[in-house]
């Protein structure tokens, strides 16, 4: 999940940074494209290494369930790690991050593609790129924590063979 792919080059070949991890992963052979997908983008790439995209304006057009449908059908069994840029979200949602972006998916969108990916053999995750400094309000440290929560329901709905999750 984010508003950009992490899929470009850099410049320098030796650095890692956050808009270039993916390109580097994917080179590695770490990532297998064929079962990845990004969602929510909102920034041009000419060349994405074979992982699918489903924009923020598919979300917006076709519905958060569907496309959560879809990453989970594209990924099947396989282990799978969920990383979540908070600015995925909208800036309304998450104005606290470094490369905000319009039109992105809501604190709501962002539950139900969550809670839709039940299923999903999930043996990892993260939510990245919360920044405290840009975040008086504290609405993004909000939404990173049901993020993050929703991600460890997840991966308890997996450990405990499908059966629902306690929450309590
Ligand atoms: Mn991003």
């Amino acid at each position: 999940m984010d508003a950009h792919t992490d899929t470009w080059p850099d410049d320098d070949p030796s650095r890692i940074d956050h808009g270039t991890f993916c390109y580097t992963a994917v080179r590695e052979g770490l990532i297998d494209t064929d079962r990845s997908a990004h969602v929510g983008i909102r920034t041009v790439v000419e060349d994405n290494l074979g992982i699918a995209i489903h924009d923020a304006r598919e979300v917006h057009a076709t519905g958060a369930e569907a496309v959560a449908r879809a990453v989970r059908e594209r990924a099947g069994d396989a282990p799978a790690y969920l990383s979540f840029d908070i600015d995925g979200l909208d800036p309304a949602f998450a104005p606290g991050t470094g490369t905000p972006v319009c039109g992105g998916l809501s604190s709501a969108q962002a539950a139900v593609f969550l809670r839709e990916l039940a299923g999903i053999n999930l043996v990892g995750g993260d939510v990245v790129e919360v920044s405290p400094p840009f975040d008086p309000a504290g609405i993004t440290a909000i939404a990173g924590a049901h993020v993050l929560f929703d991600q460890i329901c997840l991966w308890g709905w997996m450990r405990r063979g499908n059966a629902a999750v306690d929450i309590s």
